[in-house]
């Protein structure tokens, strides 16, 4: 029995060290130490063996088994270690590589362009002050000299919420929270996103973003207007800029205007840019309807105060050369990245 057992401790500890590679190594394995195996033959034939000499022989058997497990192992991690060499040899990591760039996002046009318009009005003394977008009727229209069956109203027909909640159409609501909170004199702006039920097109979304301006004061005249937009015009388009108002109708102003500029392209010479006319359109203005002031407890004798809305899509169109307002809603970061 002593002798099988080191016959076949002699071959199979020769198949070990004469192994080329993992795969015929479990081979091994299950041929001396498996269910079926060479060693577990032995133990079974046991019954053969004299019960004396059973003890010895079943600790042989087991020393044995140890030993095969042993050497199997160390083999099998000698190929590991050889295999993992090897793999390391073959990859060269060049560590003066550039990293790859995490990507990162960009200021959206409409951000940079209301940063610069805030700067300016800042820079003049004026507050930003924001409000909700979803509005009373009241401050979005009643407030502002727009009752009920307005012709104004039907144009800017909106999503309402409920019979007198809406989604605001404009950021003067803002404003008339303001004036009834009746600290005098007032210098804002009110940027912010309204909504409109318009079709999208290449210049019309239904939501688009705006910032209206209000100063209140004593003697606030027309004159203060014509001054700060046409300071305002220059800092946003420069220095050169002219600024040409011509009547208008709103409800919420009287009298009422919109404003040119002179095209920053042409200096007024006329160009594909502002269509031949060498002005390009920018905002609405006027002086603060004395029934506006009235309804939000300002009173007209004592006060008086100017106006005006721009939207902030069309400032950014115009100040970075884009012909069409849906490139500002799709977030693509290659056309976001150019500004
Ligand atoms: C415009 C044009 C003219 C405007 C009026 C007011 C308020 F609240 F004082 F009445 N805020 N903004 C105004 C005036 C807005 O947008 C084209």
């Amino acid at each position: 029995m002593k002798e099988q057992l080191n016959a076949i401790m002699e071959e199979a500890l020769q198949k070990i060290n004469a192994l080329v590679n993992l795969e015929t190594l479990n081979d091994i394995r299950v041929a001396y130490l498996g269910k079926k195996g060479e060693l577990t033959n032995v133990l079974k034939s046991m019954k053969d063996v004299a019960p004396e000499e059973r003890p010895m022989v079943g600790q042989l058997v087991n020393e044995a088994r140890a030993k095969l497990e042993e050497k199997l192992e160390e083999k099998k991690t000698a190929f590991e270690m050889k295999l993992r060499e090897e793999k390391i040899a073959k990859e060269t990591i060049d560590v003066t590589l550039p990293a790859k760039k995490p990507m990162v996002g960009h200021r959206h046009p409409n951000s940079i362009a209301l940063d610069e318009v805030e700067r300016i009005f800042v820079g003049m003394g004026y507050e930003v002050v924001e409000g909700p977008e979803v509005e009373y009727d009241y401050y979005n229209f009643e407030a502002l000299n727009i009752p009920a069956n307005h012709p104004a109203k039907d144009e800017q027909d909106t999503f309402y919420v409920t019979g007198d909640i809406l989604l605001r159409t404009q950021t003067s609501p803002v404003q008339v929270r303001v004036m009834e909170q009746g600290n005098l004199p007032i210098r804002m702006i009110a940027p912010g996103r309204v909504f409109r039920s318009d079709e999208v097109d290449a210049t019309h979304s239904p939501s688009f973003h705006q910032i209206e301006g209000l100063v209140i004061d004593k003697n606030i005249t027309f004159a203060d207007l014509k001054g700060t937009l046409a300071e305002f015009a220059k800092q946003l388009f420069g220095e050169n800029t002219k600024v040409k108002f011509r009547p208008h109708h709103f409800p919420f102003t009287e009298p009422s205007a919109e404003v040119d500029v002179t095209c920053f392209k042409c200096g007024g010479s006329g160009c594909r840019f502002c269509k031949g006319s060498g002005w390009i359109e920018i905002l609405g203005c006027g002086m603060v309807h004395p029934k506006v002031l009235k309804m939000s407890g300002i009173d007209p004798n004592e006060y008086s105060g100017f106006a005006f809305g721009v939207g902030l899509e069309r400032i950014a169109l115009l100040k970075y050369e884009i012909d069409d307002m849906r490139l500002l809603y799709e977030n693509d970061v290659r056309f976001l990245k150019q500004f």
